[in-house]
């Protein structure tokens, strides 16, 4: 196993025939996450996805991946995700699958299944030590249904379900979970955060991962252009300026010790994040909501400042 972090772009390998001819969004920043955690992974895979955007990447008898993949219901993937593994287990025990043809178990999910819908199955899977990965692309909405509110949509946003009006002028009352936290209060061996725009952390991180047993997760922050109301040709560029605000702070917790991966010289202010965006744009005009643009500032610089940067 090969663990040694890569230094550029140009030492990652290609993907080439591990993921083709996708029916996504143009500028899906899921999309692009889930290419590049696949260099990583190989193609000795088995996705496990539930419900979601991506369930329509693969529409019988047609793939574009080169590994096996599942579909399950949103709330069950990572149950999904240990039938596989058991599976794998009693053939490689039985001498009917060799153990260097084993395959790594990957739940594929979007932030719906990942912070609400599938929690529960998630929580299970992390208290049973079952050894997968979870990748989450969090577009902070239910994107395949019409970008409706999900407990990973943060504060202010416009979703399907929380349109700014009258009794809401903000959009989205709630604050978006912290599932970081969450699951790392299960003290799973491995867990990141990830970004599209930034695929050497990206890669390495996943890599990296490799060499534990038990529950290595992901969550990539991944911009939707239809929901975000973006230009498709903007995607990399906002998952990189989210990180270059603070907004998407790049991390990871090796049994449970948190590190930063990249912290920016220089923190970006939120509102170029914000001000780019369709779903914020009512903090902007036809009124500037300057109260929930300071408060949006303020959370991000409490986030640095608790975590002592
Ligand atoms: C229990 C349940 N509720 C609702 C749905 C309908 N549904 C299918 S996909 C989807 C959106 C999933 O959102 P998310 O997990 O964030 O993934 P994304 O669509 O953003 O890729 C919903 C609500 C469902 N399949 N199962
Ligand atoms: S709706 Fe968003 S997450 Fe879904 S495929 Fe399109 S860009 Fe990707």
């Amino acid at each position: 196993m090969d663990i040694t972090p890569v230094k550029s772009i140009k030492d990652i390998p290609s993907e080439e025939n591990l993921l083709s001819g996708t029916p996504a969004c143009a500028g899906c920043g899921g999309l692009l996450t889930l290419r590049h955690c696949l260099k990583a992974l190989g193609e000795n895979t088995v996705i496990v996805n539930a419900a979601g955007c991506f369930t329509l990447l693969s529409i019988y008898p047609f793939t574009p991946f080169m590994s096996s993949w599942l579909y399950t219901a949103m709330a069950c993937a990572p149950a999904g995700a240990q039938g596989v593994r058991d599976a794998l287990d009693i053939l490689i025990k039985k001498g009917r699958l060799d153990s260097e043809e084993d395959l790594k178990v990957v739940v594929l999910t979007g932030d719906g299944a990942a912070y609400d819908i599938g929690l529960a199955s998630t929580s299970g899977a992390l208290y049973r030590n079952l050894d997968f990965y979870y990748i989450c692309y969090d577009n902070e909405a239910y994107g395949n249904t019409g970008f409706q509110w999900s407990g990973a949509t943060p504060f202010a946003s416009k979703t399907g379900t929380t349109p700014p009006g009258k009794t809401a002028p903000t959009g989205t009352l709630t604050n978006k979970k912290n599932l970081f936290e969450i699951w790392r209060s299960h003290k799973p061996p491995y867990l990141a955060t990830i970004s599209p725009a930034y695929p050497v952390d990206l890669y390495n991180k996943v890599k990296k991962a490799e060499q534990y047993k038990g529950p290595k997760l992901f969550i990539a922050l991944s911009p939707c252009p239809p929901g975000w109301a973006t230009d498709p040709s903007h995607s990399v560029n906002l998952a990189k300026l989210a990180v270059d605000t603070g907004i998407w702070a790049l991390k990871e917790a090796v049994h449970g010790d948190v590190k930063h991966t990249l912290i920016p010289r220089k923190f970006k202010p939120v509102e170029n994040y914000l001000k780019e965006q369709g779903r914020f744009a009512h903090l902007f005009k036809p009124v500037r909501q300057e109260e929930t643009i300071k408060k949006i500032q303020e959370m991000v610089d409490g986030y640095w400042k608790e975590v002592g940067i």
